[in-house]
């Protein structure tokens, strides 16, 4: 399926009315609103391949139908993300969930679809058909060379594809750990990680870089390899200038300052990607902004502070990515919300008055601080990021037309109902 420009065009007309009354009203109060809506148009987010399908937690699974069955829909299904908001610009992959058979042929359909390709994911922590050692007991920790040798060759081999589709970057995401005391020797687990990864390091092109993705807990119960930021940064630092750490929100324990780990990475310049999603436990991978919007705003704005700091260009210094989980919501529809927060809590963080924060922060004057930021977070910015959408040629509202054309009673009419996605 595809939704005819003509077809946002109308809708647009449709609500332009409303549209300019509520814009011109948030436009009023902005100092500098056509710089926020450049930045607005050129800031991308990427799309998880994995998440376009129905997830399911251990107890269940719960298809909705008209999944994307190979590659091919999966780029399908963001080019009509893409076009619904002009803000999801690229996709990433995951090894072996994602092969492509043609590289040509893809790279050709994604360009029709204005994407790019995003980092490009490895998968050590399940094993395959056709594999010949076992993950059960970790990667790239592993007590035998033979299954390290292994994750390190099908890292490589991700490495290649992503090459073939103009990527790069590398996510490395490790499971490893133990789920009992005394399972492992930490310091032997993380000196053959770091091993493992030099290797994986080693192959990379000059051009690309390496995310070393944490996770504090899961499947792991007792210890994380790569648990949190110190241990990744620990890992970046060693191997290299190519080395950064990604911050996937959902991988800290509960009421982690993650805003002050972002700024802290910012400083050393090793803050590389971001997968975005929430969550009120655990790695919930619930839509982002759904549970703690402050505190995705309160990142934004330690992530402008900081990549302001270094000149760093917002679109494209960093990855920006979403990692979601969908068990009770259209897969597409819940991506839309994710990808409206993020416009959302980035917009409202341009709007902090950074100078003054400064100053306030100086004079010890607290409660001057709170409301700076908190002026900003409560400014309903989202005329403003509908308008960036309407300049970008996108709808002035995602999802309000995904419903209206159908669009997931049109991928059930052309995939089917029990279709199967690859991926979580
Ligand atoms: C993990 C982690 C990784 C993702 C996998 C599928 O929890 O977040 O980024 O690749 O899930
Ligand atoms: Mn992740
Ligand atoms: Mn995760």
């Amino acid at each position: 399926m595809q939704i005819e420009q003509y077809k946002i065009d109308e809708f647009n007309q449709r609500h332009a009315q409303e549209h300019t009354r509520r814009y011109e009203f948030a436009a009023s109060s902005l100092a500098n609103v056509d710089d926020v809506l450049q930045r607005l148009v050129d800031f991308q987010i990427g799309i998880p391949s994995w998440a376009l399908g129905t997830g399911g937690t251990r107890f269940g699974r719960f298809p909705g139908g008209g999944e994307p069955r190979s590659l091919e829909e999966k780029i399908e299904d963001v080019g009509l993300l893409h076009a619904l908001n002009q803000s999801s610009g690229s996709i990433s992959l995951h090894i072996p969930w994602d092969i492509p058979s043609d590289y040509k042929a893809i790279k050709a359909l994604a360009a029709q679809h204005g994407l790019r390709f995003d980092a490009v994911n490895s998968n050590t922590f399940q094993d395959q058909a056709d594999q010949s050692l076992s993950y059960k007991f970790g990667s790239m920790q592993h007590v035998d060379k033979a299954v390290r040798r292994q994750a390190v060759e099908h890292n490589i081999e991700v490495i290649r594809h992503g090459m073939e589709l103009g990527s790069d970057a590398l996510t490395v995401w490790l499971s490893d750990g133990s789920s009992f005391p005394g399972q492992l020797s930490f310091r032997k687990a993380f000196e053959n990680t770091l091993e493992s990864l030099q290797e994986v390091y080693a192959a990379l092109p000059d051009d690309w870089k390496v995310f070393v993705e944490y996770k504090a807990f899961e499947p792991n119960f007792y210890s994380m390899t790569v648990g949190d930021w110190g241990q990744s940064l620990l890992l970046a630092n060693k191997l290299g200038p190519k080395a950064y750490t990604l911050v996937d929100l959902g991988h800290h324990l509960p009421n982690a300052n993650i805003e002050q780990i972002v700024s802290l990475l910012l400083m050393e310049g090793k803050l590389g990607g971001f997968h975005f999603n929430d969550s009120k436990y655990g790695d919930d991978d619930l839509t982002t902004g759904s549970i703690k919007p402050y505190q995705l705003f309160l990142i934004f704005s330690s992530l402008i502070d900081g990549m302001d700091a270094r000149s760093m260009d917002h679109a494209t210094s960093l990855a920006w990515m979403i990692d979601a989980s969908h068990n009770v919501k259209d897969p597409l529809e819940d991506l839309l919300q994710s990808v409206e927060a993020i416009m959302i809590a980035y917009t409202q963080a341009l709007l902090v008055d950074q100078q003054a924060l400064r100053e306030a922060q100086q004079e010890n004057d607290v409660a001057r601080c709170q409301e700076i930021l908190q002026e900003a977070y409560r400014t309903d910015v989202r005329p403003v990021v509908a308008e960036a959408r309407l300049r970008a040629g996108a709808a002035l509202r995602p999802l309000q037309l995904f419903r209206e054309v159908k669009v997931r009673e049109n991928l059930v009419k052309e995939r089917g109902r029990k279709t199967v996605a690859t991926g979580l």
